[in-house]
């Protein structure tokens, strides 16, 4: 027998609707919260690394950006950032929503079905259906050309082994890509950036969070010992009405986002942290390319 097994690694795309659980699925797969999620479309916007390394494998998970008809250039660069996960995989999870499966969906699972990679079809939410919607649903999607047909639960951490025991068998032999502490390839700056913007997602209502850019303008005292590290950031939206939204009466909003915002970066950064938060109206942001830049929409790895 074989003492070393072989090293098997390689990328995997995660695709589909926006909403239906790509970010949730890839967090519950590397174990950390390493991309933002929330009941809103189009929560991410850029093309996101997790890392999964167990005894002998490494999977890159690449979670992306809801696909949608672009409205603004924010959401071209989203699909543009789509598209570049995608170059050079070694397979595709197609995910849908149990719960609502809509007919773009099937038009997307036929479009990346042509894709020549391993895929698989990932039916997420299953904890939400009973099986009298489901089984009928599992039937029919079946019969899709796919690889593998995986109904999960993301959320309930239900159903992943078999995902994982799948994508597994289908990784090539290969290399040790990345450090095995390293879960993500997101820049510090843009983590905290996600995080503060997430909680705008889960505070605010309507049009607003579609609204929201996040710009950490600085991070002091990192790494210092019963320090507590300083960061400033501002957050942008399009209108005034919106800023008086997002401060809140007596700017309570605003402390609320701050507050769920420090938690979460805390954890991350494994420091005590002072958080300074500013808004701002940048009207139309989402189609000027220097405001996207700022905000770190146009760099694409
Ligand atoms: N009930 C249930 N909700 C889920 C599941 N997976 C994700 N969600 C929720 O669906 C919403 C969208 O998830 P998210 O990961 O941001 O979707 P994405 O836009 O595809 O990345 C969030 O509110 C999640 O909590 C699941 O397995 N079951
Ligand atoms: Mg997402």
């Amino acid at each position: 027998m074989d003492k070393k097994k072989q090293y098997r690694s390689g990328f995997v795309a995660i695709i589909g609707r926006p909403n239906v659980g790509k970010s949730t699925l890839m967090n519950a797969m590397v174990g950390e919260k390493v991309a933002i999620t929330s009941s809103r479309a189009q929560t991410t916007r850029n093309r996101i690394m997790g890392v999964m390394t167990k005894e002998n494998l490494q999977i890159v998970f690449l979670d992306t950006p809801g696909l949608h008809q672009p409205r603004n250039k924010l959401g071209e660069y989203m699909m543009g950032s789509v598209k570049d996960a995608l170059d050079g995989i070694d397979a595709l999870i197609m995910m849908l929503d149990a719960t609502d499966v809509r007919n773009v969906d099937i038009e997307i699972l036929h479009k990346y079905e042509r894709l020549p990679v391993k895929k698989a079809l990932v039916v997420n939410k299953i904890d939400q259906v009973n099986g009298e919607i489901l089984a009928p649903l599992l039937d029919r999607l079946s019969e899709e050309e796919v690889d593998a047909f995986i109904p999960l639960s993301a959320q309930k951490r239900k159903g992943l082994d078999s995902l994982i025991d799948t994508l597994t068998e289908w990784m090539p032999e290969g290399p040790q890509y990345f450090p095995e502490d390293m879960i993500t390839d997101q820049p510090e700056r843009q983590m905290v950036a996600e995080m503060i913007r997430e909680k705008t997602l889960r505070n605010l209502r309507d049009e607003i969070p579609h609204g929201i850019g996040v710009e950490v303008l600085s991070m002091e005292g990192e790494g210092e010992e019963n320090r507590a590290i300083t960061i400033h950031a501002n957050i942008f939206c399009e209108k005034e009405s919106h800023k008086g939204i997002l401060i809140g009466k007596k700017g309570d909003m605003l402390r609320r986002i701050g507050e769920q915002a420090r938690g979460d970066i805390e954890k991350t950064l494994g420091q005590k942290v002072n958080l300074q938060l500013w808004v701002k109206v940048k009207p139309d942001w989402r189609n000027s390319m220097s405001d996207l830049r700022t905000l770190g929409y146009t760099d694409r790895a």
